[in-house]
């Protein structure tokens, strides 16, 4: 279903690839290919060309993302109960898009219920990274999501459209991740489509701020500030709180989305069945997760979103000095601003 006929007739969010019929192309925006070409390039840097990032607005992104960053910019308008969820790439996306959509439509779909989306989809099925509509030229496809419209972006708030930096409609929810681990799981990623980038190029690039959204500490102390300016407005997590307490998270998401459990849904435990859904162990074993894949520009595996999500895996990757590196940098950045991992 694509068109205004869905967003009539149903009440959002619903499953992102219920409500795209697959009709609206791939059709990439070719009109900022001269501004993109003039973007500065961190190849001076990288030593291995697949890691060729462009500098838009002070972010680096890769090539091919720029034009939809642009045309996001110049185009995206926010709707009244617009939830973005914002994140560095590989500090806990995948799980928040599940936790976040299991809890706004946990009317309509019980979380235990076996016909939830959640048991036959993808979670990057269920919430779309809008970066990525914008930059294949399928944003239309957001025009026919039913209010309120659950999205993502991997983009910092400086470059995100005013409707959603600065407007009253949009929540934005955070997430960020111990950068260590953040390097680790971004490389074993990666590696699963592009097997001949490093993890040494590929911590070079975030410790020089060049990775794709970066530099990582601008990405969080940018919601970091925002969400200590507006409190009601942007809600800030990290993976590790998450991981230590997801209970408690997920009700705090639910109150901070205006939908707080009812004494009826706590003594039903609707908060730990939400939890439950949504845990690695449930999601990398459903079947909609072992096989299928998701992208454009490259293909990643279904399965590749979902590792080992722990606390502390950079131990086993990471030298030491790469770590105090790390940690170095962090130490540096966020001093005086009150956040820390
Ligand atoms: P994305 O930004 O490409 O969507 P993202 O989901 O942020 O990726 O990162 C994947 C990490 O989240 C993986 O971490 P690891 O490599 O250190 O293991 C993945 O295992 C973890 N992850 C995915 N789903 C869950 C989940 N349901 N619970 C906890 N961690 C998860």
């Amino acid at each position: 279903m694509v068109g205004s006929e869905t967003s009539s007739l149903l009440h959002g969010p619903v499953a992102f690839k219920d409500a795209d019929d697959g009709t609206i192309p791939v059709h990439p925006p070719t009109e900022y290919a001269a501004a993109v070409a003039s973007l500065p390039t961190n190849l001076n840097h990288a030593s291995n060309s697949k890691l060729k990032r462009r500098c838009y607005q002070g972010v680096w992104v890769r090539e091919e993302w720029a034009p939809g960053i642009m045309a996001m910019q110049r185009s995206f308008a926010a709707r009244p109960g617009d939830v973005v969820l914002a994140s560095v790439p590989k500090s806990g996306t995948t799980w928040l898009k599940a936790l976040i959509f299991a809890t706004m439509v946990r009317a309509a779909c019980p979380p235990a219920s076996p016909a939830h989306p959640l048991r036959r989809l993808n979670p990057h099925d269920c919430v779309p990274l809008v970066d990525r509509l914008f930059a294949v030229g399928r944003e239309a496809v957001l025009d026919a999501l039913p209010s309120p419209r659950l999205m993502c972006t991997h983009m910092p708030l400086s470059v995100l459209p005013p409707s959603i930096s600065g407007g009253p409609y949009c929540k934005i929810v955070y997430i960020c991740r111990d950068p260590k681990d953040m390097v680790v799981s971004l490389w074993h990623f990666i590696n699963r489509a592009q097997p001949d980038i490093s993890l040494q190029e590929m911590f070079e690039t975030v410790c020089e701020g060049t990775s794709n959204g970066g530099p990582f500490w601008d990405h969080i102390l940018g919601y970091w500030r925002a969400s200590n300016a507006e409190p009601s407005r942007v809600l800030f997590l990290t993976y590790e709180q998450m991981l230590q307490d997801p209970l408690d998270k997920v009700r705090k998401l639910a109150q901070f989305l205006g939908r707080p459990f009812s004494d009826t849904e706590e003594e039903a435990g609707v908060v730990a069945e939400i939890v439950e859904l949504c845990s690695l162990e449930n999601l990398k074993n459903l079947e909609v997760n072992k096989k299928g894949s998701q992208g454009v520009f490259f293909k990643f595996s279904h399965d590749s979103y979902f590792r080992n999500g722990v606390v502390g895996d950079w131990v086993n990757h990471l030298t030491p000095e790469m770590a105090k590196r790390l940690d170095a940098i962090c130490e540096e950045k966020f001093r005086g601003s009150g956040f820390t991992f």
